[in-house]
Formats: C-alpha cells, structure tokens, sequence
C-alpha cells in the first residue's frame, strides 16, 4: 500500500450525540447483496456509528427503520427520502439511486437535521457525470498539485483501502464515471487496453463498480502503430479500423461493464486523424463504431489548436480553434459520440467566455468538462472556490433555441432530448494526506460533484454543507468560512490577469505573474498590450470570434461599449484611458484591482487566523502555509502588473501609491 493515512475529507461523520439506538435495515425488491446496495448500506453503518455511535441491527424492538424500497416512478439515479419518528424511507428506481439517498440521508444528518424532518426529491441533472484524472502511469500528476497518483507508480497499478475510499467519496457527490488516466496517453498508459494491465484495471473496476461507477479509460490515437504495429492510425484504413474493432472486443470481454475510452488527438504534440487529412469525425466515428456493439461511448475532446501558430498575423486565434474544427461536423459525429468541450474557448482561464461550442453544436452530445485541479486558479495554494464560476457557465445563455438554451440546459440534454450529456471535471487529487493539497480545496472536489448532480444548487449552499460536513465547528466560524470560499474567486481575479485577457503567468508552470509570458514562440504575448492599450480585438474587424455566437450575444461582444465588462479585454483592444461604467480608466482599474485583490488575500489569511480554535490544529497549519504563500503570490502579482503597465502607459495612479 503506497500510503498509510489519509484524511475522512467530508465523510468524517464528526459525533452528533451518543443516541445510540440501533437502526433496522428492511431492503423491499433491492436485493441486500447487490454489490451497490450492500455498498450503501456499509456506508450508512459507518455514518451512524460516527454521528451517534449506533449500530445496525436484525433485530426488532426499540429501534430506527431504514426502509429502502424499489420505485419504479422515480427518475433513474434519483431517491426520494422521508424520516418520521420511527425511521426513515429511502425509494429509488435503482442501486445508484440508493446509494446516492443514503448519501443525502448522511448529509442531512451531518446538517444536524433529526430523523423525522429528512425529506428530499432529487435526480441528476446530469446523465454522466465524470472525473477525469490526469495521472501518469509512474505516479506524476500533469497539473497535479497534491502529491502523487494514488492509481500508479513506476508503470504499475495500485489498489488499496484508498482506492475503496476514493470510490466512497466520489458516490457520496453523484459521480458515475471516472477515467484513471492522462489524456495525454504516454509511455506504459499505452498498455492499458492490453493483457499487461487488463486484471488490475478490471480489480479498480469493480471496486468502482461497488459504489456505481463505470470506469472509463484515455487512449492513444496511436495505438495501432505502437501496439499492433501497423504502419498507419488513419482512421480510415482498413487495417486500422480492423485493428480498433478487435481491440475493442478484447477489452469489452476483458473488462465487463466498461465505459468507453476518452480520446485527445491533434492537440498539443498528441496523434490524431488530421495527419492523414481526416476530420475530427472521421477518428471519432471510427473508434465509436469499435465500441459500439458492447455499449461503449467515445468521449472525444474539443481542446483542438495549434500550439504552434504565429500569433504576429492578428487575425490568428487560438480561441477561435475548436469550433472552426468541429461545428462544421455538426449531426455527422454518431450517437455513442459525445464530444467534451472546456468551458471556454482556451484554457482554465480564471475568467473566460463560455466556449461558442456549448450549444453552437445543436446536433451533437457534448459534455461539459471544467478544471477543479487549480492548473491557472492558484495551484492549491491559493483559495479558489470555483463553484461561483461553474454557476455562471452553467446559467449563461447562448439563445441555441427559444427555450432550454443555457448550459445547463444543453449539457444535461434537455435542449435535444439526447441521452448521451453531462458534466466532467479534471480531478484535483493526489496522495497528499487530505487529498487536495489545501484542505480547502477539497470544496472543489466536494462540489463539482454535487453541481454535477443537481445544477440547481447554490455555490453558497454547495459550500455551507461543506463546511458543515468537513468540519465541527460552531455556527459563527461555518459563516466565515462559508464566506471566504464565497469571496475567493473574485479575489484571485483582481490578483492576477484583468477583465478577461488570462494568462500573464508563467509559461508552462502557471503559477506566479510573468505578464509577457507565453509559451509557444518568442514573439507572441497573449495580451498584446502596447503604449496605447491592452487586450485581443476579436471583433468583426479583428479576428472574429465573437462572430461564432449566436445573436445577442455576438453583437454584444462585438461591441465595446455593450461587452460584458469582466470580458471586455477578451473581446477588445482598449485604450488605458477608456472610462470603464464605475468612471475609472481602464489603467486606474488596473491598478485598483490589484490592489484590492491583494489586500482580499491578506484578509483571508487574518480570517483563517481567526479560526485558530475553531479547526483542527494540523489543517489549520497546513492551510495557514498556504495562506501565507497566497499573500506572497498576489503581492507579486500586484506589483509586477502594476509597474509593467505604468511603464507601458506612463499613466501614474491617481491615488499616489507606490508601484514597484
Ligand atoms: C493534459 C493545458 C494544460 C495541459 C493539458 C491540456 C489539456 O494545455 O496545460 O497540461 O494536458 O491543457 O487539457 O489537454
């Protein structure tokens, strides 16, 4: 076993009271030893033996009822669940539904809410709901920042009590699908699909399996020519499409109930179709149609560009790529395609347009994929709750139809009726003791889950049961946390890059400001400021990407004067002197932003410091590190933003402070 210890996260199941009347589990048309009930039910011995020190019973006589009954007229994944004084009804159509009700039965107990008050109606927004790790095969982590893999280490695969416990954590939030490795399939991540892994892959499955998780695996393009020795990876040669269909027979058979393989291709050095002058299409069809008879699914990535491109012709756009390469496609990709798009147009950006894919695509499933791994949002140093930000994708309208036109709306199904929708996030864990990294990270894993699960909640909600389940702490210490974690994104933003532009960090690590930087040429800048302004005219007279959007929403970021503010240096080339809706300049902005933002982060680490009684002594010092290493970073920021764009407009601040 790679690790030894490692943190309950928000399945601590913290003492409530020492009421330890035992609990009677009746199961009605669910059968006790299916794998997921039986899952389920071990889940709830454990968390009433935390909040009250109870056990299960057989018995009758002075006890709780937990009745869990079969209901076909509740929505697939769903649960219905009803406490009275003598117990509690659980009902759900199938076993995820059951798991996913002792869940909320567990979390409203957590709440403090008594047994006779739990009533809650849900089902999932989401069909799929997905994790995607970024693990390498010996045991790194791309944009990992809390420890290693907890899957692999020196090419070979690892499965241990964490692994069951991670299974717990992600049913215990709705997830029902994960892919264990990188996109970016490399080296032995190769040898996955083949007899050298086959048995411990299918050990992880059914460990997923147990809490009603499919598994799903990246692949690489290449694999005909690096495994089977072909010479080609067209994807329509017949001897590859030879190849993938045997292939994929073998690992249906191998690994029964699989979900299907996650594809990047052409992109950022990784194999794909366009070597051999085929579309998207072409490899995604292929590899959907090898897959097809064993109700495999081919989750085929938007995140297309050229990495190389030469950014001194101003009309070239990176933002513009993917759907230039896929919208063309659009009703050509077939039916157990879905294509994942990030949530905008270039990459984890702290703010960002939604991607014009995102309902630009009205024929094809797509799934939604965010980032909870802080790859450009503070690497788990810094706090960075990004379920505001996820809120705001999910309700923002792209006017695709009259109605059932947001995000959510699209990615859940509703605007097509497709089955085949949903949300991924790439993971942020690693085998750190708690996790994330940052304790307070794990408010990311905690609730893309549950977002994923039901968009309808609140960022403030998701968080306040958070706080509440994570940790055992008064009502007054929950508000502030609450409230940091509220705050904390639009502190991060003020820090670092403003009003849309990203980036100016440092290239390849993307942590820390480098305003210059950028990654893949000696001349580029993604900001493309100058004596006079700053920001990417992607206009109709520049390079226009805000034309790839529907109406309202392309002429208003055509126009500068309508643009969203928080976007305006996204979609325009502003001067320093353009007055802004508040009355300050663009370049007074600047300046105040960064301001505020670091003096927002010295006042998260004085509230942290207040919660000094409040909190466990070791999380409380390791995020108090953490704290401090985030005052650094956004001072930095500050000044290395501030005293470059003094010195490239010349304009002083009106305040008079100093700027390094
Ligand atoms: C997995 C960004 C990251 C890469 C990542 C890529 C992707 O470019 O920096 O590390 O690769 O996105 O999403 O494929």
């Amino acid at each position: 076993m790679k690790t030894q210890n490692w943190s309950q996260m928000w399945l601590g199941y913290h003492q409530i009271s020492k009421d330890n009347k035992s609990w009677k589990v009746i199961c009605n048309d669910f059968s006790k030893e299916d794998r997921v009930v039986k899952s389920a039910i071990g889940e709830f011995a454990t968390g009433i033996k935390g909040y009250f020190d109870a056990d299960i019973t057989e018995n009758d006589g002075d006890v709780y009822v937990l009745e869990i009954a079969k209901d076909a007229s509740i929505a697939k994944e769903g649960y219905f669940v009803k406490g009275e004084k003598s117990g509690i009804t659980l009902k759900a159509s199938d076993e995820n539904g059951v798991i996913y009700g002792v869940f909320a039965i567990l979390r409203k107990l957590g709440a403090r809410v008594s047994v006779e008050d739990i009533c809650e109606e849900a089902a999932p927004s989401n069909p799929l709901r997905m994790m995607n790790h970024w693990d390498n095969m010996d045991g790194s982590i791309e944009r990992g920042y809390s420890g290693e893999s907890f899957f692999f280490e020196n090419d070979e695969m690892y499965i241990n009590e964490r692994t069951v416990d991670y299974a717990r954590f992600m049913a215990s939030v709705g997830i029902n699908g994960i892919v264990i490795n990188n996109v970016n399939v490399k080296g032995a991540a190769t040898y996955l699909i083949t007899d050298r892994f086959f048995d411990k892959v299918k050990e992880l499955q059914d460990v997923f399996a147990d809490y009603g998780i499919k598994l799903y695996l990246s692949i690489n393009f290449a694999a005909p020519i690096e495994l089977g020795g072909l010479e080609v990876c067209d994807p329509l040669d017949e001897g590859v499409i030879a190849w993938w269909q045997a292939k994929s027979k073998e690992v249906f058979e191998k690994l029964p109930g699989f979900g299907g393989y996650l594809v990047k291709a052409d992109s950022e050095g990784r194999p794909g179709p366009f070597t051999y002058g085929r579309t998207q299409a072409d490899g995604a069809n292929m590899l959907a149609d090898a897959v097809a008879p064993y109700g495999g699914i081919i989750i085929w990535r938007c995140f297309v560009y050229n990495c190389t491109q030469d950014w001194r012709d101003y009309k070239t756009d990176r933002a513009r790529a993917g759907y230039d390469y896929f919208k063309d496609f659009d009703g050509e990709y077939h039916d157990n395609v879905i294509l994942q798009i990030k949530n905008g147009p270039m990459d984890f950006q702290i703010r960002e347009p939604i991607s014009p894919l995102l309902g630009g695509l009205t024929k094809t499933n797509q799934l939604l994929e965010v980032q909870i791994a802080q790859e450009y949002t503070g690497h788990q140093i810094d706090l960075c709750y990004l379920m505001p930000m996820f809120k705001e994708v999910l309700d923002f309208r792209t006017y695709c139809s009259e109605k059932n036109d947001t995000v959510a709306d699209i990615v859940s199904g509703r605007t097509m009726g497709n089955k085949l929708a949903g949300m991924a996030a790439v993971i942020n864990t690693g085998n750190d003791f708690n996790w994330t990294g940052n304790d307070l990270a794990a408010a990311n894993l905690y609730g893309f889950g549950r977002l994923a699960y039901n968009t309808e909640l609140g960022a403030d909600e998701i968080a306040r049961e958070w706080v509440a389940l994570t940790f055992d702490m008064d009502k007054a210490s929950e508000d502030k946390l609450v409230d940091m974690l509220m705050r904390s994104r639009d502190i991060y933003e003020k820090y670092t890059s403003p009003l849309g532009i990203g980036w100016m960090v440092t290239p390849h690590v993307h942590y820390g400001p480098s305003v210059d930087g950028y990654e893949y040429s000696r001349w580029g800048t993604y900001h493309r400021a100058d004596h006079k302004g700053i920001g990417v005219d992607r206009s109709d007279k520049g390079t226009g990407y805000a034309q790839q959007y529907y109406e309202p929403n392309a002429s208003a970021y055509n126009n500068p004067e309508k643009c969203p503010e928080e976007l305006l240096l996204f979609f325009h080339h502003i001067p320093y002197t353009w007055k802004l809706k508040s009355g300050q300049t663009l370049i007074q902005y600047i300046y105040d932003s960064h301001f505020e933002g670091e003096e927002g982060a010295e006042k998260l680490a004085a509230d942290w410091d207040s919660l000094k009684d409040a909190v466990d002594p070791e999380v409380f010092a390791r995020v108090a590190e953490r704290f401090e290493l985030q005052v650094a970073n956004a001072k930095e920021w500050r000044d290395q933003v501030n005293s470059y764009f003094y010195r490239k407009s010349d304009i002083a601040d009106e305040k008079g402070r100093k700027i390094y």
